[in-house]
Protein backbone atom coordinates (compact mmCIF):
# COMPACT_ATOMS: atom_id res chain seq x y z
CA UNK A 1 0.00 0.00 0.00
CA UNK A 2 1.28 3.48 -0.67
CA UNK A 3 2.07 5.70 1.93
CA UNK A 4 3.08 8.45 -0.92
CA UNK A 5 0.58 10.08 -3.22
CA UNK A 6 2.15 10.84 -6.74
CA UNK A 7 -1.54 12.00 -8.47
CA UNK A 8 -0.59 14.86 -10.79
CA UNK A 9 3.28 14.87 -9.77
CA UNK A 10 4.85 15.40 -13.27
CA UNK A 11 7.73 12.95 -13.15
CA UNK A 12 10.84 12.68 -15.54
CA UNK A 13 12.49 9.15 -15.47
CA UNK A 14 16.04 9.91 -16.98
CA UNK A 15 17.59 6.41 -18.03
CA UNK A 16 15.36 3.08 -19.57
CA UNK A 17 17.40 0.33 -18.07
CA UNK A 18 16.85 -1.92 -14.87
CA UNK A 19 16.49 1.10 -13.05
CA UNK A 20 14.35 4.00 -15.28
CA UNK A 21 11.91 0.15 -16.16
CA UNK A 22 11.41 -0.13 -12.51
CA UNK A 23 10.17 3.59 -11.78
CA UNK A 24 8.08 3.55 -15.15
CA UNK A 25 6.30 0.29 -13.27
CA UNK A 26 6.24 1.84 -10.07
CA UNK A 27 4.67 4.97 -11.49
CA UNK A 28 1.98 3.52 -13.87
CA UNK A 29 0.70 1.37 -11.12
CA UNK A 30 0.12 4.54 -8.93
CA UNK A 31 -1.52 6.23 -12.36
CA UNK A 32 0.76 8.35 -12.84
CA UNK A 33 2.03 8.42 -16.30
CA UNK A 34 6.00 9.40 -16.72
CA UNK A 35 7.97 11.05 -18.85
CA UNK A 36 11.35 9.07 -19.91
CA UNK A 37 14.80 10.47 -21.07
CA UNK A 38 17.63 8.77 -21.95
CA UNK A 39 20.90 10.05 -23.49
CA UNK A 40 21.19 6.77 -25.55
CA UNK A 41 20.04 6.38 -28.90
CA UNK A 42 19.01 2.82 -27.95
CA UNK A 43 18.11 2.13 -24.40
CA UNK A 44 18.09 -1.60 -23.50
CA UNK A 45 14.75 -1.85 -21.81
CA UNK A 46 12.86 1.19 -24.40
CA UNK A 47 10.59 -2.03 -25.91
CA UNK A 48 9.06 -2.52 -22.65
CA UNK A 49 7.88 0.80 -22.50
CA UNK A 50 4.26 1.29 -22.51
CA UNK A 51 2.99 3.19 -25.80
CA UNK A 52 1.34 5.87 -23.64
CA UNK A 53 4.33 6.64 -21.93
CA UNK A 54 6.46 9.48 -23.74
CA UNK A 55 10.46 9.57 -24.30
CA UNK A 56 12.94 11.38 -25.77
CA UNK A 57 16.05 9.51 -26.78
CA UNK A 58 19.61 10.61 -27.48
CA UNK A 59 20.55 13.81 -25.01
CA UNK A 60 18.97 14.90 -21.90
CA UNK A 61 15.37 16.88 -22.28
CA UNK A 62 16.19 20.51 -20.72
CA UNK A 63 12.56 21.72 -20.60
CA UNK A 64 11.56 18.65 -20.00
CA UNK A 65 13.28 18.69 -16.75
CA UNK A 66 12.53 22.26 -15.99
CA UNK A 67 8.82 21.50 -16.36
CA UNK A 68 8.93 18.51 -13.98
CA UNK A 69 8.27 18.09 -10.25
CA UNK A 70 10.04 15.16 -9.80
CA UNK A 71 13.16 14.02 -11.71
CA UNK A 72 14.59 9.95 -10.93
CA UNK A 73 17.71 9.79 -11.79
CA UNK A 74 19.30 6.05 -12.77
CA UNK A 75 22.58 5.13 -11.11
CA UNK A 76 24.32 5.41 -14.66
CA UNK A 77 23.67 9.29 -14.14
CA UNK A 78 25.42 11.77 -12.65
CA UNK A 79 23.21 14.36 -10.55
CA UNK A 80 26.08 16.99 -10.88
CA UNK A 81 24.96 17.10 -15.11
CA UNK A 82 24.79 20.77 -16.00
CA UNK A 83 21.20 19.89 -17.16
CA UNK A 84 20.43 18.20 -13.43
CA UNK A 85 22.00 20.83 -11.45
CA UNK A 86 20.03 23.46 -12.85
CA UNK A 87 17.41 22.15 -12.09
CA UNK A 88 17.93 21.31 -8.76
CA UNK A 89 18.55 24.80 -8.04
CA UNK A 90 14.96 25.61 -9.70
CA UNK A 91 13.85 23.49 -6.61
CA UNK A 92 13.36 19.81 -8.80
CA UNK A 93 13.68 17.29 -6.41
CA UNK A 94 15.85 14.87 -7.81
CA UNK A 95 16.03 11.58 -6.00
CA UNK A 96 17.35 7.42 -6.79
CA UNK A 97 14.81 4.59 -7.27
CA UNK A 98 16.14 3.76 -4.04
CA UNK A 99 15.29 7.00 -2.24
CA UNK A 100 11.54 6.23 -4.08
CA UNK A 101 11.92 2.83 -2.76
CA UNK A 102 12.58 3.93 0.96
CA UNK A 103 9.70 6.29 1.11
CA UNK A 104 7.53 3.19 0.29
CA UNK A 105 8.40 0.97 3.07
CA UNK A 106 8.82 0.19 7.21
CA UNK A 107 10.38 -2.61 6.55
CA UNK A 108 13.51 -2.95 7.74
CA UNK A 109 16.03 -2.51 5.52
CA UNK A 110 19.87 -4.26 6.09
CA UNK A 111 22.30 -1.63 3.55
CA UNK A 112 25.16 -3.01 2.21
CA UNK A 113 28.09 -1.35 0.46
CA UNK A 114 31.44 -0.95 -0.05
CA UNK A 115 34.33 -1.01 -3.20
CA UNK A 116 34.14 -5.11 -2.96
CA UNK A 117 32.16 -8.06 -1.51
CA UNK A 118 29.27 -6.28 -1.88
CA UNK A 119 26.90 -8.96 -3.90
CA UNK A 120 29.11 -11.92 -1.30
CA UNK A 121 27.68 -10.71 1.68
CA UNK A 122 23.99 -9.35 0.64
CA UNK A 123 23.61 -13.29 -0.79
CA UNK A 124 25.20 -14.58 1.91
CA UNK A 125 23.28 -12.97 4.54
CA UNK A 126 19.68 -13.26 2.40
CA UNK A 127 20.72 -17.23 2.30
CA UNK A 128 20.98 -16.81 6.11
CA UNK A 129 18.12 -14.97 6.84
CA UNK A 130 15.71 -17.07 4.27
CA UNK A 131 17.23 -19.98 6.09
CA UNK A 132 15.35 -18.65 9.33
CA UNK A 133 11.87 -18.80 7.47
CA UNK A 134 11.77 -15.21 6.91
CA UNK A 135 10.38 -13.41 3.59
CA UNK A 136 13.45 -11.59 2.16
CA UNK A 137 14.22 -8.99 -0.65
CA UNK A 138 17.02 -8.89 -1.78
CA UNK A 139 18.18 -6.71 -4.30
CA UNK A 140 19.75 -3.00 -5.13
CA UNK A 141 22.83 -2.48 -7.41
CA UNK A 142 22.80 -7.16 -7.24
CA UNK A 143 20.90 -6.63 -10.05
CA UNK A 144 16.75 -6.66 -9.28
CA UNK A 145 15.83 -2.63 -8.57
CA UNK A 146 14.23 -2.26 -4.83
CA UNK A 147 10.64 -0.87 -6.11
CA UNK A 148 10.41 -4.84 -7.67
CA UNK A 149 10.91 -6.22 -4.43
CA UNK A 150 7.82 -4.43 -3.82
CA UNK A 151 5.64 -6.47 -5.53
CA UNK A 152 6.05 -9.61 -2.96
CA UNK A 153 5.46 -9.73 1.03
CA UNK A 154 8.27 -8.64 3.15
CA UNK A 155 9.54 -8.64 6.52
CA UNK A 156 13.22 -7.82 6.22
CA UNK A 157 14.84 -6.24 2.72
CA UNK A 158 18.55 -6.97 2.35
CA UNK A 159 19.96 -4.19 -0.23
CA UNK A 160 23.32 -3.61 -2.07
CA UNK A 161 23.76 -0.04 -2.50
CA UNK A 162 26.14 1.30 -4.92
CA UNK A 163 28.04 4.60 -4.13
CA UNK A 164 25.79 5.72 -7.33
CA UNK A 165 22.81 4.88 -5.60
CA UNK A 166 23.54 6.74 -2.17
CA UNK A 167 24.17 9.95 -3.74
CA UNK A 168 20.76 10.87 -4.17
CA UNK A 169 19.57 8.69 -1.28
CA UNK A 170 17.56 10.78 1.88
CA UNK A 171 15.50 8.31 3.59
CA UNK A 172 17.25 5.53 4.03
CA UNK A 173 17.14 4.37 7.43
CA UNK A 174 18.35 0.88 7.88
CA UNK A 175 18.31 -1.17 10.81
CA UNK A 176 22.12 -2.09 9.93
CA UNK A 177 24.70 -0.56 7.66
CA UNK A 178 27.56 -1.37 6.48
CA UNK A 179 30.47 -0.22 3.94
CA UNK A 180 32.70 -3.33 4.06
CA UNK A 181 35.96 -1.62 2.68
CA UNK A 182 36.49 1.62 0.24
CA UNK A 183 39.24 1.25 -2.40
CA UNK A 184 39.30 3.00 -5.88
CA UNK A 185 36.83 2.37 -8.17
CA UNK A 186 34.50 4.54 -10.75
CA UNK A 187 37.22 7.50 -10.49
CA UNK A 188 35.38 8.65 -13.73
CA UNK A 189 32.41 9.23 -12.08
CA UNK A 190 34.11 11.26 -8.96
CA UNK A 191 36.08 13.91 -10.52
CA UNK A 192 37.31 14.85 -7.00
CA UNK A 193 38.59 11.97 -6.08
CA UNK A 194 38.42 9.23 -3.20
CA UNK A 195 37.32 12.02 -1.10
CA UNK A 196 33.99 12.68 -3.18
CA UNK A 197 33.50 8.28 -3.57
CA UNK A 198 33.82 7.81 0.15
CA UNK A 199 31.56 10.57 0.72
CA UNK A 200 28.81 9.04 -1.47
CA UNK A 201 29.56 5.54 0.27
CA UNK A 202 29.24 7.06 3.98
CA UNK A 203 25.63 8.62 3.42
CA UNK A 204 24.45 4.79 4.10
CA UNK A 205 25.20 5.63 7.83
CA UNK A 206 22.80 8.38 7.59
CA UNK A 207 19.94 7.47 10.38
CA UNK A 208 20.96 3.76 10.67
CA UNK A 209 20.88 2.08 14.20
CA UNK A 210 23.24 0.23 13.74
CA UNK A 211 27.09 0.98 11.45
CA UNK A 212 29.18 -1.86 11.11
CA UNK A 213 32.81 -0.58 10.41
CA UNK A 214 35.57 -2.10 9.13
CA UNK A 215 38.14 -1.28 11.79
CA UNK A 216 41.16 -1.81 9.03
CA UNK A 217 40.03 0.42 6.92
CA UNK A 218 39.33 4.23 7.99
CA UNK A 219 37.23 5.61 4.90
CA UNK A 220 34.65 2.98 6.26
CA UNK A 221 33.91 4.87 9.62
CA UNK A 222 31.14 7.97 9.62
CA UNK A 223 32.45 11.13 12.06
CA UNK A 224 28.87 11.40 12.86
CA UNK A 225 25.47 9.47 13.76
CA UNK A 226 25.82 10.13 16.93
CA UNK A 227 22.77 8.09 17.45
CA UNK A 228 23.70 4.74 16.11
CA UNK A 229 25.07 1.82 17.94
CA UNK A 230 28.84 0.80 15.97
CA UNK A 231 30.00 -2.39 15.87
CA UNK A 232 33.33 -3.02 14.10
CA UNK A 233 35.13 -6.05 12.12
CA UNK A 234 38.87 -6.36 11.05
CA UNK A 235 42.01 -9.06 10.74
CA UNK A 236 42.91 -8.96 14.37
CA UNK A 237 40.86 -6.01 15.58
CA UNK A 238 37.04 -5.19 15.88
CA UNK A 239 34.50 -6.57 17.98
CA UNK A 240 34.68 -9.81 14.61
CA UNK A 241 38.26 -10.45 13.67
CA UNK A 242 40.45 -13.52 13.39
CA UNK A 243 42.29 -15.50 16.29
CA UNK A 244 44.93 -18.19 15.84
CA UNK A 245 44.52 -21.04 18.18
CA UNK A 246 45.55 -24.71 18.48
CA UNK A 247 47.25 -24.66 14.91
CA UNK A 248 44.27 -22.30 12.94
CA UNK A 249 42.12 -19.77 12.46
CA UNK A 250 38.84 -18.99 14.19
CA UNK A 251 36.36 -16.19 13.76
CA UNK A 252 35.75 -14.66 17.18
CA UNK A 253 32.15 -12.87 17.98
CA UNK A 254 31.83 -10.53 20.87
CA UNK A 255 35.06 -11.95 22.72
CA UNK A 256 34.26 -15.65 21.39
CA UNK A 257 35.90 -18.17 18.96
CA UNK A 258 33.00 -19.28 17.07
CA UNK A 259 34.00 -21.51 13.78
CA UNK A 260 37.30 -22.90 12.41
CA UNK A 261 38.16 -21.32 9.21
CA UNK A 262 38.49 -24.56 7.74
CA UNK A 263 34.84 -25.58 8.44
CA UNK A 264 34.00 -23.23 5.53
CA UNK A 265 33.50 -23.79 1.96
CA UNK A 266 34.23 -20.80 0.30
CA UNK A 267 38.14 -20.32 -0.82
CA UNK A 268 40.59 -16.51 0.29
CA UNK A 269 41.40 -14.58 2.91
CA UNK A 270 39.12 -11.89 2.03
CA UNK A 271 35.96 -14.52 1.68
CA UNK A 272 36.53 -14.87 5.42
CA UNK A 273 36.45 -11.00 6.01
CA UNK A 274 32.98 -11.26 4.39
CA UNK A 275 32.18 -13.95 6.59
CA UNK A 276 32.87 -11.73 9.67
CA UNK A 277 30.55 -9.04 8.01
CA UNK A 278 28.23 -11.64 7.62
CA UNK A 279 28.11 -12.90 11.17
CA UNK A 280 27.99 -9.27 12.64
CA UNK A 281 25.00 -8.60 10.76
CA UNK A 282 23.62 -11.76 11.33
CA UNK A 283 23.72 -10.89 15.29
CA UNK A 284 22.45 -7.75 14.53
CA UNK A 285 19.30 -9.46 13.32
CA UNK A 286 19.30 -11.77 16.53
CA UNK A 287 19.68 -14.94 14.13
CA UNK A 288 20.33 -17.35 16.64
CA UNK A 289 23.85 -18.72 16.32
CA UNK A 290 23.31 -22.26 15.14
CA UNK A 291 21.51 -21.24 11.74
CA UNK A 292 24.20 -18.55 11.17
CA UNK A 293 27.37 -20.98 12.04
CA UNK A 294 25.32 -23.43 9.41
CA UNK A 295 25.25 -21.18 6.85
CA UNK A 296 28.21 -19.89 7.19
CA UNK A 297 29.71 -23.20 6.46
CA UNK A 298 27.67 -23.81 3.65
CA UNK A 299 28.13 -21.02 1.44
CA UNK A 300 30.29 -21.78 -1.71
CA UNK A 301 30.15 -18.21 -2.97
CA UNK A 302 28.63 -16.44 -6.47
CA UNK A 303 30.03 -16.97 -9.80
CA UNK A 304 32.41 -15.36 -11.16
CA UNK A 305 34.30 -14.49 -7.69
CA UNK A 306 37.50 -16.17 -7.19
CA UNK A 307 36.14 -19.65 -8.72
CA UNK A 308 38.25 -22.60 -9.32
CA UNK A 309 36.38 -23.81 -12.70
CA UNK A 310 38.64 -26.26 -14.81
CA UNK A 311 41.69 -28.79 -13.12
CA UNK A 312 43.77 -30.32 -15.73
CA UNK A 313 47.33 -31.39 -15.91
CA UNK A 314 47.86 -30.14 -12.25
CA UNK A 315 46.88 -26.53 -13.71
CA UNK A 316 43.95 -24.42 -12.11
CA UNK A 317 42.32 -21.79 -14.10
CA UNK A 318 40.20 -19.15 -11.77
CA UNK A 319 38.06 -17.06 -13.04
CA UNK A 320 37.56 -13.98 -11.01
CA UNK A 321 35.94 -11.86 -13.52
CA UNK A 322 33.74 -9.43 -11.05
CA UNK A 323 37.32 -8.49 -10.05
CA UNK A 324 36.69 -5.15 -11.48
CA UNK A 325 39.05 -2.88 -9.56
CA UNK A 326 42.42 -2.80 -8.42
CA UNK A 327 41.14 -3.68 -4.46
CA UNK A 328 39.68 -7.02 -6.04
CA UNK A 329 42.57 -7.94 -8.49
CA UNK A 330 44.71 -7.38 -5.52
CA UNK A 331 42.57 -9.12 -2.68
CA UNK A 332 43.30 -12.16 -5.67
CA UNK A 333 46.94 -11.84 -5.82
CA UNK A 334 47.39 -12.02 -1.71
CA UNK A 335 45.25 -15.61 -2.09
CA UNK A 336 47.42 -17.19 -4.20
CA UNK A 337 50.95 -18.89 -3.73
CA UNK A 338 50.95 -21.33 -6.68
CA UNK A 339 53.93 -24.03 -6.99
CA UNK A 340 54.58 -22.79 -10.89
CA UNK A 341 53.97 -19.64 -12.40
CA UNK A 342 50.87 -17.72 -11.96
CA UNK A 343 49.63 -16.54 -14.91
CA UNK A 344 47.53 -13.34 -14.63
CA UNK A 345 44.98 -11.63 -16.72
CA UNK A 346 44.60 -8.34 -16.64
CA UNK A 347 43.00 -5.15 -18.85
CA UNK A 348 39.49 -3.97 -19.78
CA UNK A 349 37.97 -0.51 -19.25
CA UNK A 350 39.62 0.63 -15.72
CA UNK A 351 37.71 3.02 -15.23
CA UNK A 352 40.44 6.19 -14.96
CA UNK A 353 41.62 4.31 -11.60
CA UNK A 354 45.07 4.97 -10.33
CA UNK A 355 46.77 1.43 -10.75
CA UNK A 356 50.04 2.11 -8.92
CA UNK A 357 48.39 0.50 -6.22
CA UNK A 358 48.34 -2.81 -8.00
CA UNK A 359 52.79 -2.20 -8.30
CA UNK A 360 53.19 -3.48 -5.03
CA UNK A 361 51.50 -7.27 -5.28
CA UNK A 362 52.69 -7.44 -8.92
CA UNK A 363 55.72 -7.88 -7.36
CA UNK A 364 55.23 -11.83 -6.63
CA UNK A 365 58.07 -13.73 -7.97
CA UNK A 366 56.99 -15.88 -10.89
CA UNK A 367 54.15 -14.13 -11.78
CA UNK A 368 53.48 -13.86 -16.20
CA UNK A 369 50.89 -10.60 -17.12
CA UNK A 370 48.73 -10.75 -20.36
CA UNK A 371 47.16 -7.45 -20.61
CA UNK A 372 44.35 -7.13 -23.13
CA UNK A 373 41.33 -4.86 -23.74
CA UNK A 374 41.24 -1.19 -24.11
CA UNK A 375 43.49 0.14 -21.15
CA UNK A 376 46.46 -2.94 -21.72
CA UNK A 377 48.83 -0.30 -22.29
CA UNK A 378 48.51 1.15 -18.73
CA UNK A 379 48.53 -2.29 -16.92
CA UNK A 380 51.57 -3.27 -19.47
CA UNK A 381 53.61 -0.39 -17.54
CA UNK A 382 53.45 -1.70 -14.11
CA UNK A 383 56.13 -4.67 -14.83
CA UNK A 384 56.80 -4.32 -18.59
CA UNK A 385 59.46 -7.05 -18.16
CA UNK A 386 56.80 -9.72 -17.57
CA UNK A 387 54.65 -8.46 -19.91
CA UNK A 388 52.59 -9.76 -23.02
CA UNK A 389 49.95 -7.93 -24.49
CA UNK A 390 46.95 -8.93 -26.49
CA UNK A 391 44.30 -7.15 -28.05
CA UNK A 392 41.59 -9.70 -26.78
CA UNK A 393 41.15 -12.38 -23.65
CA UNK A 394 41.09 -15.29 -26.26
CA UNK A 395 44.28 -14.47 -27.62
CA UNK A 396 46.13 -14.83 -24.48
CA UNK A 397 44.40 -17.48 -23.38
CA UNK A 398 45.80 -19.36 -26.03
CA UNK A 399 48.86 -18.65 -25.57
CA UNK A 400 48.90 -19.00 -21.89
CA UNK A 401 47.40 -22.85 -22.47
CA UNK A 402 50.31 -23.53 -25.01
CA UNK A 403 52.95 -22.61 -21.74
CA UNK A 404 51.60 -23.58 -18.70
CA UNK A 405 52.99 -26.70 -16.59
CA UNK A 406 51.80 -28.63 -13.82
CA UNK A 407 51.42 -26.56 -10.46
CA UNK A 408 50.61 -22.90 -12.36
CA UNK A 409 47.57 -21.14 -12.15
CA UNK A 410 45.58 -18.73 -14.77
CA UNK A 411 43.89 -16.42 -13.01
CA UNK A 412 41.35 -14.08 -14.43
CA UNK A 413 41.22 -10.93 -12.15
CA UNK A 414 41.10 -8.25 -14.80
CA UNK A 415 40.72 -5.22 -12.60
CA UNK A 416 38.08 -3.76 -14.99
CA UNK A 417 34.89 -3.60 -16.04
CA UNK A 418 34.46 -5.66 -19.12
CA UNK A 419 32.16 -2.80 -20.82
CA UNK A 420 35.22 -2.04 -23.86
CA UNK A 421 34.73 -6.17 -25.25
CA UNK A 422 32.14 -7.45 -23.03
CA UNK A 423 28.02 -7.20 -22.34
CA UNK A 424 29.38 -7.71 -18.92
CA UNK A 425 31.45 -9.49 -16.63
CA UNK A 426 29.11 -12.77 -16.48
CA UNK A 427 29.83 -12.62 -20.19
CA UNK A 428 33.64 -12.10 -19.63
CA UNK A 429 34.00 -14.86 -17.02
CA UNK A 430 31.30 -17.40 -19.30
CA UNK A 431 33.71 -17.08 -22.16
CA UNK A 432 36.93 -17.27 -20.31
CA UNK A 433 35.27 -20.36 -18.52
CA UNK A 434 34.19 -22.50 -21.49
CA UNK A 435 38.15 -21.44 -23.42
CA UNK A 436 39.85 -22.78 -20.30
CA UNK A 437 37.61 -26.12 -20.55
CA UNK A 438 38.44 -26.29 -23.93
CA UNK A 439 42.26 -25.72 -24.19
CA UNK A 440 43.68 -26.14 -20.56
N1 LIG B 1 23.25 5.41 -19.38
C1 LIG B 1 23.38 6.39 -20.31
N2 LIG B 1 22.37 7.26 -20.45
C2 LIG B 1 21.24 7.21 -19.72
C3 LIG B 1 21.11 6.20 -18.75
C4 LIG B 1 22.15 5.31 -18.60
O1 LIG B 1 24.38 6.47 -21.02
O2 LIG B 1 20.36 8.07 -19.92
C5 LIG B 1 24.35 4.43 -19.24
C6 LIG B 1 25.02 4.47 -17.86
O3 LIG B 1 26.06 5.40 -17.80
C7 LIG B 1 25.48 3.04 -17.71
C8 LIG B 1 24.42 2.25 -18.44
O4 LIG B 1 23.77 3.16 -19.31
O5 LIG B 1 26.70 2.84 -18.37
C9 LIG B 1 23.40 1.61 -17.50
O6 LIG B 1 22.94 2.61 -16.60
P1 LIG B 1 21.56 2.52 -15.83
O7 LIG B 1 21.59 3.53 -14.75
O8 LIG B 1 20.41 2.53 -16.78
O9 LIG B 1 21.68 1.05 -15.21
P2 LIG B 1 20.54 0.00 -14.84
O10 LIG B 1 20.28 -0.90 -15.99
O11 LIG B 1 19.39 0.69 -14.25
O12 LIG B 1 21.32 -0.83 -13.74
C10 LIG B 1 21.56 -0.20 -12.49
C11 LIG B 1 22.98 -0.49 -12.05
N3 LIG B 1 23.91 0.02 -13.08
C12 LIG B 1 24.78 1.00 -12.82
O13 LIG B 1 24.92 1.48 -11.74
C13 LIG B 1 25.61 1.49 -13.96
C14 LIG B 1 23.16 -1.98 -11.88
O14 LIG B 1 24.45 -2.22 -11.31
C15 LIG B 1 22.13 -2.50 -10.90
O15 LIG B 1 22.22 -3.91 -10.82
C16 LIG B 1 20.73 -2.11 -11.37
O16 LIG B 1 20.65 -0.69 -11.54
C17 LIG B 1 19.65 -2.52 -10.36
O17 LIG B 1 19.80 -1.80 -9.17
C18 LIG B 1 25.43 -2.67 -12.26
C19 LIG B 1 26.73 -1.94 -12.01
O18 LIG B 1 27.63 -2.05 -12.83
C20 LIG B 1 25.66 -4.17 -12.07
N4 LIG B 1 26.88 -1.22 -10.89
C21 LIG B 1 28.11 -0.55 -10.55
C22 LIG B 1 29.07 -1.50 -9.86
O19 LIG B 1 28.61 -2.52 -9.30
O20 LIG B 1 30.28 -1.21 -9.83
C23 LIG B 1 27.83 0.62 -9.62
P1 LIG C 1 30.77 -6.26 -5.36
O1 LIG C 1 29.31 -6.54 -5.39
O2 LIG C 1 31.14 -5.23 -4.34
O3 LIG C 1 31.37 -5.99 -6.70
P2 LIG C 1 31.41 -9.11 -5.19
O4 LIG C 1 31.04 -9.92 -4.02
O5 LIG C 1 30.63 -9.27 -6.44
O6 LIG C 1 31.46 -7.58 -4.75
O7 LIG C 1 32.95 -9.37 -5.54
C1 LIG C 1 33.60 -8.55 -6.50
C2 LIG C 1 35.08 -8.86 -6.53
O8 LIG C 1 35.68 -8.52 -5.29
C3 LIG C 1 35.40 -10.31 -6.77
O9 LIG C 1 36.59 -10.33 -7.53
C4 LIG C 1 35.67 -10.86 -5.37
O10 LIG C 1 36.55 -11.98 -5.38
C5 LIG C 1 36.30 -9.66 -4.70
N1 LIG C 1 36.00 -9.52 -3.27
C6 LIG C 1 34.94 -10.01 -2.59
N2 LIG C 1 35.01 -9.65 -1.30
C7 LIG C 1 36.11 -8.89 -1.17
C8 LIG C 1 36.71 -8.19 -0.07
N3 LIG C 1 36.17 -8.22 1.13
N4 LIG C 1 37.86 -7.51 -0.30
C9 LIG C 1 38.42 -7.47 -1.54
N5 LIG C 1 37.91 -8.11 -2.61
C10 LIG C 1 36.76 -8.81 -2.43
Amino acid sequence: MSVNNYTGTKVVIIGLGLTGSACVDFFLTRGVIPRVIDTRIKPPLLYSLPENVEYWLGEINHSWLMNSDLIIISPGISPLQPSLMMAAHAGIEIISEIELFCRETQTPIVAITGSNGKSTVTSWLGGMARSMGWMVGIGGNIGVPALRLLNQPAQLYILELSSFQLETTYSLQAVAATILNVSEDHMDRYPLGMQQYCSAKLRIYKNATLCLVNADDANTIPVWNAHACYRSFGVYTGDYHFKNQNNSTWLQALGESVLNINEMRITGKHNFTNALSVLALADALHIPRGISLSSLTSFTGLEHRFQIIHQKNGVQWINDSKSTNVGSTTAALHNLEPDGTLWLLLGGDSKSADLTPLSEPLQKKDLRLYCFGRDRDKFAKLRPEITVQTETMIEAMLEIASKVQPGDIVLLAPACSSLDQFTNFEERGALFTKIAREVG
